[in-house]
């Protein structure tokens, strides 16, 4: 078993509810483990601004599959989703992420880790703080400072009755 950390997305078809969801089938995997995982965050869209608010969470899940393995079953989830993807950068149901494998650095044509993307990213780098404070990034250097230099003024902590507000 390793430790893989899998950064969660949605803005569309009631995006709480597809978190919430997501994490209950990702804690359903075989040969994995749901260690725990993070508040959700809402922020507004990187990219086109022409598109909803995007809910955000980050887990961290200890898994015996290969991170090929992994990428499959989180694709199937993903299509379990319906997910759309209308067009680059656009909305969809639900995106699902491996942000760190271990501490393994993959690059080839189907996979990036850790995330290319991951530390130019508040909605990333607070969840994944929230639950790994003492975390180092290959290649990228300690998650306290990455998260230190990102302002995460646009990042909004979702509490739990919040949650059922955003569902209503
Ligand atoms: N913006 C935010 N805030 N959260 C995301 O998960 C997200 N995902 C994306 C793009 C469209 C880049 N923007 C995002 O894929």
């Amino acid at each position: 078993m390793l430790e893989s950390y899998i950064g969660l997305g949605s803005n569309l078809a009631q995006p709480v509810e597809q978190i919430n969801q997501a994490i209950n089938e990702l804690a359903g995997l075989s040969h994995c483990r749901l260690q725990v995982a993070s508040s959700l965050y809402v922020s507004r869209p990187m990219g086109p601004q022409d598109q909803d608010d995007f809910v955000n969470a980050v887990v961290q899940l200890s898994t015996a599959l290969s991170a090929h393995d992994l990428l499959d079953q989180l694709q199937n989830l993903e299509k379990r989703h319906h997910r759309v993807r209308e067009r680059h950068w656009g909305p969809r149901t639900l995106d699902l992420d491996i942000l760190l494998y271990g501490d393994q650095i993959i690059q080839d044509e189907r996979l990036c880790v850790p995330h290319t993307e991951m530390a130019k990213r508040s909605f990333v780098l607070y969840p994944l703080y929230e639950i790994a404070p003492e975390l180092t990034i290959p290649g990228m250097g300690k998650l306290k400072e990455l998260k230190e230099n990102m302002d995460g003024g646009d990042l909004k902590k979702l509490d739990s009755n919040e949650y059922r507000a955003q569902q209503s």
